[in-house]
C-alpha cells in the first residue's frame, strides 16, 4: 500500500511538474509573450489618424503613453510602425527640403533671415500658419550652433543710446509677447532684449514664441539674449504642454531638436559687470563665485548630471527662489532651495555686484522687489494660464543702468478665436 501510495504521489508530482513546465514554456514562448505585449500595447496606446495643422498632411500615429517611454512616437511608414525615438543630433539638413511653387507663406530670400521675413512669419503665426520646413530646420540648426558657441555666463555692456530689456517667464503666451513688442518696440540693435527663461509650457503658443525669438537672435546675435529656465528641460517640457504642442503642430521628433537646442542655452547674463540675471536664483553655500559658474560646461550629458543634484549650482540657477527669512529653507518645489536676504547680500559682496534680477515666480504686479532692493523678480505672463489675473512686467535699462519697470495687462484672447488649438486651461 505504502509503495502504491508513494507511487501515486510520485506520479501526481510528476504530472504537476509536467503541467508546470508546459505552463512556463507557453508563458515564455515568444508568440505568447508577443501576443500579451501586443494586447497590452493596444490597450495602452491609441493609434489615430492625425492631420497636422501646420503641414496639412495626414499621418497614422501612435504614442506610448507611459511616463518612462514618453519620447517614443511611432509613425506608420510603408505599412510598418517605425519608432522615431529621441536622438539628439539629428536635425535634418534644411537644404534637402525644397520650397514648392505652391507654397504661399513668406520666403527667405537667399536663405537669409531678414526683418521682413520675421515680421511676415509673425503675421502667419497669428493664423497658425507655420514657416516652411526648410526655414524651420535652418533656424534650428543655426541657433543650436550659435548657443553652443556662447559661454555659460554672457557678459554684456549696454552701449550709448541703447536700451536693454529683461523679459521674464512667457510660458507660451505668444500674443502677450507681441504686446510687449508693441509697448517696448521690436528687437533691434538699439533695442536689446534678454528673455530670462521659461518661454515655453503652460500656454498654447510656445513654438511660435521660440521660433520668433530664435529668429531675432539669429538676425541680431549681439542684441538678443536668452537665459535657460527650468522648463527648457526635457523632464519638464514633456509634461507641461510643450511636448504635446510640438506633436500637434510639427512632427514628433521635432521635440528632440528643441531639447538639444535648450542644452546649450546660457545660464547667466551679467549686465555692465553689476547686474546678475538668471532664471531661478542663488545657491547652497555662500562661496560661489562667478568664475565657478563660468566653468560649468553645457552638454546633454553634463547638464543631466548637474540637474540630478537638487542643490547643484546649475539646478539652483534654474530653480531656487528668494524668501523673506535669512539663511536657507527647503523649497516647496521639492528641488533646490529658498534663500534669504543675507544670502543675496553675501553673494553680491563676494562677486562685486549690485543687483540680482530673476524670474520663475508669478507676481500679482508682474514684478517684486525684495532683499533690501537688491533682488527683483520679473514675470511677463499676464493673466497667467488664463486664470490668475496678474499683471505682466518687463524691466528696461538705459546705458547708465537707470531702470524702468513697465507693467502690462493680458491681451484679449477672444480676438484670437480663429486659432484652432483649444486653450487647455479654459
Ligand atoms: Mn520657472
Amino acid at each position: 500500500m505504502i509503495s502504491l501510495k508513494n507511487c501515486f504521489y510520485c506520479s501526481s508530482y510528476l504530472c504537476l511538474n509536467f503541467l508546470f513546465i508546459i505552463c512556463i514554456s507557453i508563458l515564455v514562448s515568444p508568440t505568447f509573450y508577443t501576443r500579451i505585449q501586443q494586447t497590452l500595447q493596444q490597450q495602452k496606446n491609441k493609434s489615430f489618424k492625425f492631420t497636422n495643422p501646420y503641414t496639412n498632411t495626414t499621418q497614422d500615429i501612435r504614442t506610448i503613453n507611459h511616463h518612462e517611454q514618453r519620447n517614443l512616437i511611432f509613425f506608420k511608414e510603408n505599412n510598418k510602425w517605425t519608432s522615431r525615438g529621441i536622438s539628439k543630433n539629428n536635425i535634418p539638413d534644411y537644404k534637402q527640403f525644397f520650397v514648392e511653387e505652391s507654397y504661399t507663406g513668406e520666403r527667405m530670400k537667399g536663405d537669409q533671415i531678414s526683418l521682413e521675413f520675421i515680421l511676415e512669419m509673425i503675421e502667419d503665426f497669428k493664423s497658425l500658419k507655420p514657416p516652411h520646413q526648410r526655414y524651420l530646420y535652418k533656424i534650428f540648426q543655426e541657433i543650436r550652433d550659435l548657443f553652443e558657441s556662447l559661454d555659460t555666463v554672457v557678459d554684456i555692456e549696454i552701449s550709448e543710446n541703447t536700451n536693454f530689456t529683461v523679459v521674464g517667464d512667457l510660458h507660451g503666451q505668444f500674443f502677450d509677447l507681441l504686446h510687449i513688442f508693441e509697448l517696448n518696440g521690436l528687437p533691434s540693435e538699439a533695442n536689446c532684449y534678454l528673455f530670462n527663461g521659461d518661454l515655453i509650457d503652460r500656454g498654447d503658443y510656445s513654438l511660435e514664441i521660440l521660433v520668433t525669438v530664435f529668429s531675432f537672435k539669429l538676425l541680431y546675435p549681439n542684441s538678443i539674449h536668452l537665459n535657460r529656465g527650468n522648463h527648457e528641460t526635457e523632464t519638464l517640457n514633456s509634461v507641461y504642454g510643450f511636448y504635446q504642442e510640438v506633436l500637434d503642430k510639427l512632427y514628433g521628433d521635432s521635440i528632440s531638436y528643441f531639447n538639444s537646442i535648450f542644452d546649450y542655452l546660457p545660464l547667466v547674463t551679467i549686465l555692465n559687470k553689476k547686474i546678475f540675471i538668471c532664471h531661478g536664483g542663488l545657491f547652497l553655500t555662500d562661496d560661489v563665485t562667478i568664475n565657478e559658474i563660468r566653468n560649468i560646461t553645457r552638454s546633454e550629458k553634463s547638464n543631466r548630471m548637474y540637474l540630478q543634484n537638487p542643490f547643484s549650482i546649475f539646478t539652483c540657477l534654474l530653480w531656487s527662489d528668494p524668501g523673506i527669512y535669512n539663511g536657507r529653507q527647503p523649497s516647496v518645489r521639492h528641488t533646490s532651495l529658498v534663500f534669504g536676504p543675507d544670502v543675496t547680500e553675501n553673494f553680491l559682496k563676494l562677486n562685486n555686484l549690485d543687483l540680482i534680477i530673476r524670474s520663475h515666480q508669478v507676481e500679482f504686479e508682474g514684478y517684486k522687489i525684495m532683499h533690501k532692493e537688491k533682488l527683483i523678480t520679473v514675470f511677463s505672463s499676464p493673466n497667467y494660464m488664463g486664470l490668475l489675473k496678474n499683471k505682466g512686467a518687463i524691466i528696461r535699462f538705459d546705458s547708465q543702468l537707470n531702470k524702468k519697470i513697465i507693467q502690462f495687462d493680458s491681451v484679449d484672447r477672444e480676438q484670437h478665436k480663429n486659432i484652432k488649438r483649444a486653450n487647455a486651461f479654459n
